[in-house]
């Protein structure tokens, strides 16, 4: 695949190729462990994404092949938060997991080797995952003194079941690639040499389905799950297809000749 550098980070890789964009976190001597930079860094390339009409699936994923992402790294966790070189504690993944969710593409996380702690939960916020043989699952909050009581604990419920979720937080066990399937954590498992291809070949049949229904489809799904945030993005979609049609372009031409709207041109539905 000719996947082409879409700008230069330190610690993520980001490439696009055909409609799909690739979001890497490059640290493998730590398990891709992420600091407050590597997020902010995932941040601007998740806004990348956005914007850019070109991009119709992101891929989340690792580089490596032994780990997808160990969470927060715990060699610059300080008093309240992760540090990064302002000196500054964050839990800035969190606005990374609100994006993840919000943006209306679908994000495919890709995972090889480990998804543990805060990495486990950015592949949990993911529309789909794709998982190698070798993944490897599991939430280490407690045993080393964190908690993603956010999408981490009621998202994850959503996905496996309370019973499950409660397990995997309480016991801070790992789970293989089957056992992750079993419980419908991930979508697929293949072998680590077929991780490519397959991801490529999903957001492939995405991206050859109507771009509006999926777009539709994804914050449909975030609705019932997320308050009024989730029917906020449902609503902005509906108003994007209502400023789409000539009833709505009425009140605006109305509004600049300065004349009355005239609605009565336009189809009422029972
Ligand atoms: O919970 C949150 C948050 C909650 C709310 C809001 C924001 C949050 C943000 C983050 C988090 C968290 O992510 S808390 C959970 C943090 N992560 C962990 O507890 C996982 C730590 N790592 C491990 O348990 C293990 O490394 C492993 C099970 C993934 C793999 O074990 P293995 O194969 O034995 O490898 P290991 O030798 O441990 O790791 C290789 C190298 O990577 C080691 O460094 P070295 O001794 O070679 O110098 C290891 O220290 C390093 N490493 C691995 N994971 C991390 C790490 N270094 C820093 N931080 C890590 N997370």
């Amino acid at each position: 695949y000719d996947w082409k550098p879409v700008k230069e980070y330190k610690d993520i890789l980001f490439h696009k190729f055909e409609g799909i964009a690739r979001i890497s976190i490059n640290r493998p001597q730590v398990h891709n462990a992420f600091t407050p930079l590597t997020v902010q860094e995932m941040i601007d390339a998740m806004h990348i994404c956005r914007e850019d009409a070109d991009v119709r699936v992101v891929v989340l994923t690792g580089e490596g092949g032994k780990a997808f992402c160990s969470g927060g790294d715990q060699s610059v966790r300080g008093h309240g938060g992760y540090v990064g070189p302002d000196a500054t504690p964050r839990l800035n993944v969190l606005d990374l997991q609100k994006m993840i969710r919000s943006i209306p593409k679908p994000v495919i996380a890709a995972v090889a080797g480990w998804a543990i702690g805060g990495g486990h939960v950015l592949h949990v916020v993911c529309d789909l995952t794709i998982a190698a043989e070798n993944a490897r699952f599991g939430q280490t909050g407690p045993k080393v003194g964190s908690f993603d009581g956010g999408f981490g604990a009621s998202y994850l419920a959503r996905i496996v079941g309370q019973k499950k979720a409660r397990e995997i937080w309480y016991l801070c066990d790992q789970y293989d690639a089957q056992e992750a399937l079993d419980m419908g954590l991930v979508n697929k498992v293949v072998p680590l040499e077929m991780l490519e291809e397959t991801y490529v070949a999903w957001a492939r049949k995405v991206i050859a389905k109507s771009p509006l229904a999926i777009r539709m489809l994804k914050s449909s799904f975030n609705a019932e799950l997320d308050g009024q945030a989730g029917i906020q993005e449902l609503a902005g979609n509906a108003t994007l297809l209502y400023y789409l049609s000539e009833e709505a372009k009425e009140g605006k031409n109305a509004f600049l000749e300065k004349r009355d709207p005239d609605w009565s041109k336009y189809p009422q539905f029972p």
